[in-house]
C-alpha cells in the first residue's frame, strides 16, 4: 500500500493509484456489480428519506423561535435553513462512511488482500473541493442578506426612538420626555408600539453589557463609549423576555427587563401618560428623583454597600 502511495513520488498524478494494482478480473467485475447494487439500495434510500426529513424540519424551529419582529423572523428561518443544510450534508456524509465501511469491509475470503487503491483521483478531489466552496459561499450569501436586513436603520419617529443605557446593574430607558428606570429589584419595561419601526439606541454608562431578547433573535453589546443604533418591528403584541448576556459584576444575574409590545394606539395613550406625569414630577429636585425611582413601577433601589464589579 505504502508503494502504492509513493506515488506521491512523481507520475501522472491520476496514473498512480491504477498502477500498482494487481489485476483480479473475476473479483473486479464482482465489485462493480456490488457497488452499482449497493448505491442504487441507498440511493432509494435516500430518495425515500429525503421528503421525510425535509418534510419534518420544514415545521421545525430546531430549538430557536419564529420571532414577533421582522427582522427576527429573517434570522430565524436563516437559522432553519443552515440547520436544513448541515442535516442534507451530515446525512450525505454519514450514509458514504456507513457505505465504505460496510462495502469495503475486510472479507474473510480475502483476509490477506488489500483492496484496489484509489488515489489522486482528479474529478472527485475537485468535486470535493468544490462542494465545499459553493456551499461556504451560499451561506455567507444568504448571511449576508439578512444581516443587512437586521442592521438597516430605516427612518423613524422621535416618539419611537428609545434610548436604552445598561449600568451595573440595571437598564435606563429613555424616551421623549421621560425615563424609566429598572434595577435588580424589578424588570423594567420597554414598551413598544406593534408593526411600526422602533429606533433603540444602546449604550453602557460604565462596562461592557450585553442587550439580549431571545424570541426577538437578537443580541447586541452595550459598550461604554459606543451607540449601537438599530430597529425593531414587532407584528404581535406580547410581553417579551430580555436580558444581560455579558458577565458584567456581581448581580449580572439579575440584569432582567421586559419588552412589551402594545398596539399604536396604546402606545401614543401610554406615552402621553407618562409625559404628563413627568412633566408633573419635574417640577421639583425630589420629583425628579421620585420619578426615576417609580416610573417603572417597582420598589427603590436597595444599598448595595459599593462595589464597581
Ligand atoms: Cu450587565
Amino acid at each position: 500500500m505504502l508503494v502504492a502511495a509513493g506515488g506521491l513520488k512523481f507520475g501522472p498524478l491520476h496514473a498512480v493509484g491504477y498502477s500498482r494494482r494487481v489485476p483480479q478480473p473475476t473479483r473486479r467485475t464482482g465489485d462493480a456489480g456490488g457497488v452499482t447494487r449497493s448505491a442504487r439500495r441507498w440511493g432509494v434510500g435516500l430518495l425515500v428519506l429525503a421528503p421525510l426529513v425535509l418534510s419534518g424540519c420544514s415545521l421545525s424551529t430546531f430549538g430557536a423561535d419564529p420571532s414577533p419582529t421582522t427582522t427576527g423572523r429573517e434570522t430565524f428561518h436563516l437559522w432553519q435553513g443552515f440547520t436544513i443544510g448541515a442535516i442534507v450534508v451530515g446525512a450525505i456524509t454519514l450514509s458514504l462512511i456507513i457505505y465504505a465501511a460496510i462495502h469495503f469491509r475486510a472479507k474473510r475470503q480475502h483476509e490477506d488482500s488489500v483492496p484496489r487503491q484509489t488515489q489522486y483521483h482528479l474529478p472527485m478531489e475537485i468535486t470535493y473541493t468544490v462542494i465545499p466552496i459553493i456551499i461556504v459561499f451560499v451561506l455567507f450569501a444568504f448571511t449576508i442578506v439578512v444581516e443587512n436586513a437586521v442592521t438597516a436603520l430605516p427612518s423613524v419617529s422621535k416618539d419611537n426612538t428609545i434610548g436604552v443605557q445598561a449600568f451595573q446593574w440595571g437598564w435606563r430607558f429613555t424616551y421623549p420626555g421621560f425615563t424609566i428606570v429598572g434595577e435588580t429589584t424589578q424588570d423594567p419595561i420597554l414598551e413598544m408600539p406593534e408593526d411600526e419601526n422602533v429606533r433603540i439606541v444602546l449604550t453602557s454608562l460604565d462596562v461592557v453589557h450585553g442587550f439580549y431578547i431571545r424570541q426577538f433573535n437578537f443580541s447586541r453589546y452595550a459598550l461604554p463609549g459606543v451607540i449601537n443604533p438599530f430597529t425593531f418591528n414587532a407584528q404581535r403584541t406580547g410581553t417579551f423576555f430580555g436580558q444581560c448576556t455579558q458577565l458584567c459584576g456581581l448581580y449580572h444575574s439579575l440584569m432582567w427587563f421586559r419588552v412589551k409590545v402594545v398596539t399604536p394606539a396604546d402606545y401614543t395613550a401610554w406615552l402621553s401618560m407618562q409625559q404628563a406625569r413627568a412633566a408633573t414630577l419635574s417640577a421639583s429636585a425630589a420629583g425628579q428623583a421620585v420619578q426615576e425611582q417609580t416610573s417603572a413601577g417597582v420598589p427603590i433601589r436597595p444599598d448595595y454597600g459599593g462595589g464597581t464589579n
